[in-house]
């Protein structure tokens, strides 16, 4: 996944308090930065509202990639909504941001007020069912900074996230619950691949979002 690089000063990265002034969620990751799941960051009611109206509004894209020459969809949908200077490019072609909308501005609030770090992207996506899925990546371009901290909020049906550390192997699995909040930060982007594999006895559809902020040069 590539995002594109723009044209504005750098800014200084604020920094996310250390995990272990945390008093809420887990910390998944053994070494090598960070990953926190906090399980019941919304209200069922308020998840399933933000489910309901984000499935309805979002203006869904089927993307692909190129793969030995010939165009290839993703296995999901998606959205890219960002204040308006940043566009992002995805295996070769651009996406204009979409405006923010409501559901969005207001789950961009909460993720800024309770990890006292400032968002200006997110990617929105539909698995429409357990055959949809995201392969092993980082998000570790340049544009996301040298510790990037991606605020992923589930909405839906639950999936496994799996997590995989670059240089060991060694592999996490969680269960990424509806209305829950996983914050990957510091060398996690670095150190570890996460996905989302396939999980084909799924029939219901999950909304991800992963809030970033982005930097230019
Ligand atoms: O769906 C998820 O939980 C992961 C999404 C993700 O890794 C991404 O958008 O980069
Ligand atoms: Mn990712």
């Amino acid at each position: 996944m590539q995002l594109r690089r723009c044209n504005r000063a750098h800014g200084p990265q604020r920094q996310m308090p250390s995990p272990q002034s945390f008093s809420f969620g887990g910390e998944l990751l053994p070494t090598d930065g960070s990953a926190i799941l906090v399980p019941e960051f919304l209200s069922a009611s308020d998840a399933d509202q933000y489910f309901q109206a984000l499935s309805a509004i979002t203006p869904w894209e089927e993307t692909a990639l190129m793969m030995f020459g010939k165009r290839v969809s993703e296995p999901r949908l998606s959205a890219w909504h960002a204040d308006p200077e940043l566009p992002y490019t995805y295996s070769g072609s651009e996406r204009t941001p979409q405006p923010w909308n409501e559901p969005l501005r207001a789950l961009r609030e909460a993720c800024q007020t309770r990890l006292d770090h400032s968002f200006n992207g997110v990617l929105v996506n539909l698995y429409r069912n357990g055959h949809d899925s995201m392969g092993w990546h980082s998000d570790d371009e340049a544009v996301n900074g040298p510790a990037p901290v991606i605020a992923s909020i589930s909405l839906g049906t639950e999936r496994r996230f799996d997590l995989r550390h670059k240089q060991s192997g060694d592999t996490i699995s969680v269960m990424l619950p509806h209305g829950s909040l996983l914050v990957m930060s510091g060398q996690s982007q670095s150190h570890w691949k996460h996905r989302i594999p396939k999980s084909t006895r799924i029939a219901e559809p999950r909304i991800n979002l992963t809030f970033r902020h982005l930097f230019s040069s």
